[in-house]
């Protein structure tokens, strides 16, 4: 049923460094035209790196593991290209579908293929206003049935984030911050939620790998928290401000389901004069170089 393209199986089969990487963020995440040039950067920072990059996506019904220069066009600017989260994953094979895939449907791909280390954004999470509308990404539940480790800049910050923390701790998934005691907050270095544990190397991330799999127990995955630097955040006065008219926008709009997400990421870019994406655009960067590292040091064992 995975179509993974044959650079990737191969390094797979010689234990070199993987690293997946989402393509929501690429089809409904990003504008065109830069998405199309961050999907091709992002991956050209694994490789610098000296690992193999392996893009995720549904075309045509089958799932990609690993996409050439094409196969990435489509997923950038084909219309009407759908957000599949992993639910949707038999539908859009059923039916022919493609689509984009986020971290669920993605994480869930690369486990499958045997990829270890995923690299994103921010994670989906408990949304404001849940007691109301009970929208709570599909990520989190995915995440505490899947053995793999996610390098990301926390949750987005448009999300309730300590609801989001609650909810990994009670369904047991395993945070760390990378080099910080604090939860980042995706477009902000700092949430200003503490996390219990810190790791501050790659090496060491490989070893909390390798205990997963001694210590055994339910499949979970390893979330490895790693802030955007400091000099690269969003103002977070703008970010305040913004933020609350997003929030605001996004209901004047009756915009519910998978549209929330893209539609508060779209306003925040807008109404920063683009200042959003290039904080978001440092973080995913920032996130996939720490993911090629930590790939090399699980490949290294
Ligand atoms: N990170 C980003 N931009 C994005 C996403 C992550 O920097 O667009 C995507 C991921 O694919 C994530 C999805 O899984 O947003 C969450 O969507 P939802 O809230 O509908 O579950
Ligand atoms: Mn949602």
């Amino acid at each position: 049923m995975l179509v993974v393209s044959e650079e990737v199986r191969e390094a797979i089969d010689a234990r070199r460094p993987v690293v997946a990487l989402e393509s929501t963020i690429i089809a409904h995440g990003l504008p065109r035209p830069r998405n199309l040039q961050v999907g091709l950067e992002l991956e050209d920072v694994v490789r610098q790196e000296g690992a193999v990059p392996a893009t995720i996506a549904v075309l045509d019904g089958r799932p990609h593991v690993g996409l050439d220069k094409q196969q990435l066009e489509r997923v950038a600017n084909e219309d009407g290209i759908r957000k599949l989260g992993h639910r949707d994953l038999p539908l859009a094979v059923a039916s022919g579908a493609s689509g984009a895939t986020t971290v669920s449907a993605t994480a869930l791909l690369a486990a499958l293929a045997g990829v270890r280390v995923f690299a994103t954004g921010g994670l989906g999470g408990v949304h404001r206003e849940w007691t109301v509308t009970q929208d709570e990404s599909a990520d989190i539940g995915l995440l505490a049935r899947t053995r793999i480790t996610v390098v990301c800049a926390g949750v987005k910050s448009i999300l309730d984030v300590p609801a989001t923390l609650q909810r990994l701790e009670t369904l047991g998934v395993a945070v760390a911050g990378y080099g910080t005691d604090h939860f980042p907050g995706f477009y902000l270095s700092d949430s200003g939620h503490p996390v219990d544990w810190t790791l501050d190397s790659p090496g060491q991330v490989a070893d909390v790998m390798r205990a997963q799999d001694a210590v055994g127990g339910p499949e979970s995955a390893l979330i490895v928290a790693n802030p955007v630097p400091e000099e690269e955040q969003l103002d977070p006065e703008l970010h305040a401000r913004v933020l609350a008219d997003a929030l605001y926008a996004c209901e004047e709009a009756g915009v519910t389901g998978q549209g929330v997400t893209p539609f508060l990421l779209n306003y925040l870019v807008q109404h920063t004069d683009g200042a959003s994406l290039t904080a978001n655009l440092a973080a995913v960067r920032g996130n996939v170089r720490l993911a090629a590292r930590i790939a090399a040091a699980w490949a290294g064992a």
